[in-house]
């Protein structure tokens, strides 16, 4: 029948983008639900998951009354918590961290993650602020549970690095583990992506899988790499909202 109407016969590109939305708010809910306490200092991710978690925090924070102080991973996530009303910090007044809450890009079984796929490349911020947390929760829509990494993330892994290295870096992480390495570029293509530490993007895009944790080690000993977008062993739980309205857990 043509007459059904429903979106997903209408438009299935659109309906698989608005059940991922859906998804996303799912999951930020959820992990916000179990998680989120009175008197903790939080880690705010970055990228358009995360806004649904900040929205249910800002609803908590009026309804419970609850004390919070967030720690932000990047400009976007600073910008969120102050459009919030939530109380803005740092790791200089908060150096632990009790919850940090991120989405990525893809989460594997082991629940290694691929991040810093969005606009801005975060990245070092997020896994900083992941890495001094006591507990660090990733929140993703169904699109990004995979087997192995790779698998469903095909834009390669990021790595920021300091501006004049670019070259060198890309040749030398080509040249000892395969693929191919690409400067990511604005999307209006006028010049680098910037990150928000005034850095560049390479995404390295991986020809076979590899031991993550070594590579991960490996690439952060080439002289001009801030870190990767490879979080091995940080994540302690994943929530995935699912197309049919359930939340998995992880
Ligand atoms: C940032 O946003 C990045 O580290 C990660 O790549 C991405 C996840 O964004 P989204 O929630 O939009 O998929 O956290």
């Amino acid at each position: 029948s043509t007459s059904g109407g429903d979106s997903d016969s209408v438009c299935p590109a659109l309906s698989t983008m608005s059940k991922a939305e859906e998804a996303k708010k799912l999951a930020g809910r959820a992990a916000v639900e179990n998680h989120v306490r009175n008197n903790q200092v939080l880690g705010i991710g970055s990228g358009s998951t995360i806004v649904h978690a900040v929205q249910r925090i800002a609803e908590r924070v009026k309804q419970e009354n609850l004390n919070l102080v967030c720690i932000p991973t990047s400009f976007q996530a600073r910008q969120l918590i102050l459009q919030h009303g939530l109380t803005l910090s740092d790791l200089d007044r908060h150096p632990e961290i009790d919850l940090a809450i991120d989405g990525a890009d893809e989460v594997d079984a082991d629940l290694n993650l691929i991040k810093g796929g969005g606009h801005r490349g975060c990245l070092t911020q997020e896994k900083i602020v992941a890495g001094y947390a006591s507990r660090f929760i990733v929140i993703a829509d169904f699109r990004k549970d995979s087997k192995n990494l790779g698998d469903q993330w095909h834009k390669g892994i990021p790595i920021e690095v300091i501006p004049m290295a670019y070259v060198p870096v890309s040749r030398a992480v080509s040249q000892k583990f395969g693929g191919a390495v690409e400067l990511r570029m604005a999307v209006n293509k006028a010049g680098p992506v910037v990150t928000d530490n005034g850095n560049f993007i390479l995404d390295w895009k991986f020809d076979r899988v590899h031991k993550w944790s070594e590579v991960n080690t490996a690439i952060k000993m080439i002289p001009g790499v801030v870190d990767t977008g490879l979080f091995i062993n940080m994540a302690e739980r994943v929530y995935f909202g699912m197309q049919d309205g359930s939340v998995n857990m992880r």
